[in-house]
């Protein structure tokens, strides 16, 4: 399959992210990509593609266009205030606050289109993310012109994002924005399946309301887990959607069956929903060595994953998502593409 890739993801470097009361190196870095760029390479699971370049309407059907305009001018806005390190959140407007009001100070704005402090922005934070949507974008529509799979190889990634809030190393949602683009090219269903260890809060909050687009997200319970504040089981939909979003919380220490039980759960869901397109929303955090997850998957599984996907017989678009366990990154996700290609 075709493998959309560019070099230009390290232009989002970010040095810290806040943690339990001190600045930590981020685990979201450049190696990450580069790593599962040379496993794909070696293991010759496809041509690498570079992306094309797309209007910003394309992401303004998922995203607001305020907060793409806040992202797009966010780094001179911040350099010009005498800034050389990341921009990190530290206020944010919770319950009672005004959400109204954009403010004039950055940090404030920042804090209004944020939720946490563990996503730094730093000066090629949007340039790669604005990439990240066109890689995906590009493996969209080379499924739509016929393909039966691609790979949007990106970084940083993207579910946690909302229309307008950035969190969980994510700023544009490229899940979302592609199975839009799916919708708006004639699909008339799209499902997502949502397989990093953490809940696809983002993609949840965008499609909570639509029948269109079915949203299946496999993950560690919010209750222990970030990000905390969404993902359990009794989110099923609202309105004209309700029905059309399903979670599987498994608690921290969970393993191969219990991870595939879910698996199939959301599987059956999808099968119902007769998707034209499904879009894979791959995080391999779910991996026993990930330094800051609880799954227990081991490497072998990850050949079973893609063979499981492939067994729902849908034209599939992977977009890369989270795992940060760097060495082992390129070889769980060439797994995942060997099992859906055998
Ligand atoms: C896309 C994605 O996987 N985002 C995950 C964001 C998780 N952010 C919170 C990270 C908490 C770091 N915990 C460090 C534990 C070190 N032992
Ligand atoms: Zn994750």
């Amino acid at each position: 399959m075709d493998i959309f890739y560019s070099p230009e993801h390290r232009a989002h470097r970010g040095e810290f992210e806040f943690f339990r009361g001190e600045l930590v190196p981020c685990f979201e870095k450049p190696e990450r990509a580069d790593y599962i760029h040379a496993a794909l390479v070696r293991q010759e699971l496809g041509n690498i593609v570079a992306p094309g370049s797309f209007p910003l309407d394309a992401i303004e059907r998922v995203h607001a266009p305020r907060y793409l305009r806040f992202l797009e001018g966010a780094w001179d806005e911040w350099a010009a205030l005498g800034n050389t390190r990341d921009a990190i959140p530290a206020v944010w407007p919770i319950r009672g606050f005004r959400h109204d009001v954009e403010p004039d100070s950055f940090i404030a704005r920042l804090g209004m289109y944020s939720f946490d402090s563990g996503t730094p922005f730093t000066a090629g934070s949007w340039q790669a993310a604005k990439l990240g949507a066109d890689i995906a974008l590009s493996a969209q529509r080379r499924i739509a012109g016929g393909a039966r799979a691609a790979f949007a190889l990106s970084r940083p990634p993207g579910h946690h994002a909302g229309a307008d809030f950035l969190g969980g190393y994510c700023f544009i949602n490229n899940a979302a924005v592609a199975a839009q683009a799916f919708i708006d090219g004639g699909a008339h269903r799209v499902a997502i399946l949502d397989v990093d260890y953490h809940h696809g809060n983002g993609t949840q909050s965008i499609f909570y309301g639509r029948p269109d687009v079915l949203f299946q997200s496999i993950h560690g319970d919010p209750k222990t887990e970030y990000p905390f504040f969404l993902g359990h089981a009794d989110e099923t939909g609202e309105g004209a959607g309700a029905g059309f979003n399903q979670n599987y919380p498994l608690p921290a220490g969970s393993g191969n069956d219990a991870w595939f039980a879910a698996f199939d759960l959301a599987a059956s869901r999808i099968r119902a929903h007769a998707p034209d397109a499904l879009v894979v929303s791959l995080g391999v955090d779910t991996y026993v060595g990930d330094p800051i997850s609880k799954f227990r998957l081991d490497a072998p599984e990850y050949l079973r994953m893609g063979d499981a996907i492939a067994a729902l017989g849908l034209p599939t678009l992977f977009i890369m998502e989270g795992g940060y366990a760097v060495k082992e990154i390129g070889d769980n996700v060439a797994s995942v593409l060997r099992g859906f290609r055998d």
